[in-house]
């Protein structure tokens, strides 16, 4: 053990405490540095998970920020209506099911379409008035249908999808991507869209526009466009056409402008519609099973 003048002797000789002057504030400043890190993280942290919870919760999707939608007041966006009673069904197919099953499972995604096959527009017309029944949020209404027939258009589309398509193909989808879509056999180079007699474009309208100028939330938006793209596939096939559910990816912008619509709308699909070609082919696929699908309790 130490003697009490070797102990004294010792702490003289210590490097540590003869530079503690240095030594004490550098140890200072490392603890608050680390101790405020922790702080600023941890609340990032909660404001990070703050957001995605209203995020989730609400999943309002508008390029707006909610300080820009300023409201001048809280009024509703329907009028104050009346609920009036509800008498039931007066359509429907057959009461098993039976035949929408028939139909919906009839459908395929067609990537060849006959060219000189005439569909009267009427038809197109009924089809989205059909996608216009879809349910949205708070009955927002948040879809906008460009059909497009004129072929020059047309062309102008698969020019602008063919070039980012290129790219998406050899550089933007991952390797697992393009191996996964090998057995469909698709590629960049996209026919149908000058082929087909006509072009469906599915915009989400992310915000509405009032009648007083002011922003309208959309809640819901992509969920509500994606249901009545869905109503639109069998009003589609239920009059006997074909069509095809793309998503062109890094386009959405440029054929915006080429339609010239407004900042507020998003492509969300693109659907080429009319009769398949003679010699369409389609993939030989397998839909899951009942067991597959549906979980009982
Ligand atoms: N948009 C590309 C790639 C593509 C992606 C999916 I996911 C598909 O189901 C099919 C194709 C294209 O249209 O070729």
């Amino acid at each position: 053990m130490f003697t009490f003048t070797e102990l004294r002797l010792l702490c003289a000789e210590s490097i540590f405490l003869k530079y503690s002057g240095y030594f004490l504030p550098l140890l200072l400043f490392i603890l608050t540095k680390y101790v405020w890190k922790r702080f600023a993280c941890s609340s990032a942290n909660a404001a990070r998970i703050q957001k995605e919870v209203i995020d989730t919760s609400n999943n309002i999707q508008t390029d707006a920020t909610n300080d820009e939608i300023i409201e001048d007041e809280y009024r509703p966006h329907l009028p104050e209506l009346e609920h009036v009673a509800y008498r039931g069904l007066i359509e429907w197919l057959d009461k098993s099911g039976d035949k929408f099953f028939k139909l919906a499972n009839d459908r395929r995604s067609i990537r060849k379409f006959a060219k000189n096959k005439h569909v009267d527009i009427e038809v197109i017309e009924k089809c989205i008035l059909a996608a216009g029944t879809s349910p949205s949020g708070a009955h927002t209404e948040p879809w906008t249908f460009c059909v497009i027939q004129d072929a020059l258009i047309k062309q102008e589309i698969r020019e602008i999808i063919e070039a980012e398509e290129y790219l998406n193909y050899s550089q933007r989808m991952s390797r697992q991507w393009t191996t996964d879509l090998r057995p469909l056999k698709t590629d960049f180079i996209k026919e149908y869209l000058t082929d087909a007699p006509y072009l469906i474009i599915v915009f989400k309208q992310v915000y509405g526009i009032r009648s007083d100028g002011m922003k309208q939330q959309h809640y819901y938006n992509e969920i509500s466009v994606s249901i009545a793209t869905g109503i639109l596939l069998c009003a589609l096939q239920s009059a006997g056409l074909n069509s095809l559910v793309t998503t062109p990816l890094n386009c959405g912008p440029a054929i915006r402008n080429l339609l010239n619509r407004p900042q507020n709308e998003k492509l969300l699909v693109l659907l080429p519609v009319g009769y398949a070609a003679d010699d369409c082919c389609v993939p030989d696929l397998q839909r899951k099973s009942l067991n597959d699908i549906m979980v009982t309790y």
